[in-house]
């Protein structure tokens, strides 16, 4: 019986055409079923738990919870599972406290969540490919977000939601300042954004959106609470010690939020001085010495433009409405050849903005090398445990992906980009409290 409610809530119907893949028709079916059955496994009982990086499966990263949580497999749970993504959300608020603490040790405002983690302490032994990626705080307040604009659950924004967008926000309106050498605008300096392969920089454009987010949430969030709720308005202040006048800081330092664009290429470059580092020659790099990080040192991966993982491809995912199409495409033709794929988080969002953008023999193949990354050990090293948030990836590649679905401030839309590879894709999903099914063929 639980199983059969888990499939009427998460099934994800996708039948091959055999005729224009050449395989079985039913190959991305039992990869999909099998991906959602892995999650499932991470994911079932996680009360007052998160979810590790490898679910239950394997010893990598010692059972410590990343952003993974958030950014990859939230959305699943939210549109099928949407009490376990709220638990989710309810163990980083449990974490709060040490998130104050820690933002003292670094001497910040506010609260800074830890980039990894089991008990929230910082557990990252590295700080340029750990503790920097400050974006944790947005990623979790994204996700809070998306959770609250897709099942309408105020009661988690107002109580505990609250709480930590006051705490984000200071943090972030701490951390930036206001540079006049670019004209006044909110610069976010010394932060590593998602991809790994480049650390410790100025204006990460990841960073710099997600922390506009944040800011904007705060802002509204806290002044909805003072105009229409007083009485959480009032419990809000007790917690946090909050004047209103810090919340028109917060909404200033959004208005002014530096983004990079190169207007000769007519890119968002990753960081401030991206587009001035020497591009490594990923074609002439032979094959056995991929991932780079085990055959490089870190400092020479620094040197160059390359890329472990979906980075500003991955904020034109969560921020497509701020992009214009040819942005988009621009975008991800300068990134893709520059994205190695070392992590296993990058393949699942090259495949949906893949598809977004007209690149569907791309988007097929990410999506494939995604769904069958550990049925098919296509990184050798799946005895380590499986891939959780590539596996939250794949619902992602083909709801968001080759179905188009958009869910911008809880607003749904589809435009599907369904591959020749595909002759039929079903699923359901739960918005606010009602299951929808979406039939494309
Ligand atoms: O969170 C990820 C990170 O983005 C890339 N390295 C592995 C981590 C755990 O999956």
């Amino acid at each position: 019986e639980f199983m059969a409610d888990f499939w009427r809530r998460s099934d994800i119907h996708i039948l091959g055409n055999e005729a224009a893949s050449g395989r079985d028709k039913y190959e991305m079916q039992q990869a999909m079923r099998w991906n959602l059955f892995q999650i499932l496994q991470a994911s079932g009982r996680a009360e007052g738990t998160g979810i590790p990086a490898k679910g239950l499966s394997g010893l990598a990263y010692e059972g410590h919870y990343f952003w993974d949580i958030e950014i990859y497999v939230l959305p699943f749970l939210i549109y099928t599972e949407p009490r376990i993504a709220r638990n989710l959300l309810l163990f980083r608020h449990s974490m709060l406290e040490q998130a104050r603490l820690r933002a003292q040790v670094l001497n910040q405002k506010g609260a800074l969540f830890p980039w990894r983690t089991i008990n929230g302490e910082e557990a990252s032994a590295y700080y340029a490919a750990g503790t920097a990626q400050y974006h944790i705080n947005a990623d979790i307040m994204y996700g809070l977000k998306k959770y609250v604009e897709i099942t309408d659950d105020k009661s988690l924004l107002y109580n505990e939601g609250a709480e930590m967008l006051v705490e984000t926000a200071r943090f972030w309106e701490d951390l930036g300042f206001y540079s006049e050498r670019k004209g006044g605008k909110f610069c976010i300096h010394g932060v590593t954004g998602p991809d790994e392969y480049t650390a410790v920089v100025n204006n990460n454009a990841y960073t710099n959106l997600m922390a506009r987010e944040n800011l904007l949430f705060a802002v509204k969030t806290v002044t909805d609470l003072r105009d229409q709720m007083p009485a959480y308005y009032d419990t809000l202040v007790d917690r946090t010690k909050l004047d209103f006048d810090e919340v028109e800081t917060w909404q200033k330092a959004a208005d002014n939020m530096f983004v990079p664009y190169g207007r000769t290429l007519g890119i968002h470059p990753q960081d401030e001085d991206f587009l001035e580092l020497e591009a490594w020659d990923i074609k002439n790099t032979p094959r056995d010495r991929f991932p780079l990080l085990l055959f490089y040192h870190p400092l020479v991966i620094y040197r160059h433009q390359v890329i472990k993982q979906a980075d500003v491809v991955l904020a034109m995912l969560l921020f497509g409405d701020m992009f214009t199409d040819k942005q988009k495409k621009r975008n991800f033709e300068y990134y893709d050849p520059l994205t190695t794929g070392d992590s296993s988080l990058s393949a699942c969002i090259q495949s949906v903005v893949a598809s977004e953008t007209g690149f569907s023999e791309k988007a097929m193949g990410y999506a494939r090398y995604a769904m069958l990354m550990d049925l098919a050990d296509v990184g050798g090293n799946m005895a380590n445990g499986c891939h959780i948030a590539s596996m939250g990836g794949t619902w992602m590649a083909t709801t968001y992906g080759f179905a188009g679905m958009r869910d911008y401030n809880g607003d749904i839309s589809f435009k599907p980009n369904i591959p020749r590879y595909v002759d039929e894709l079903c699923f359901p999903l739960t918005i606010r409290g009602q299951l929808l099914r979406v039939s494309m063929s």
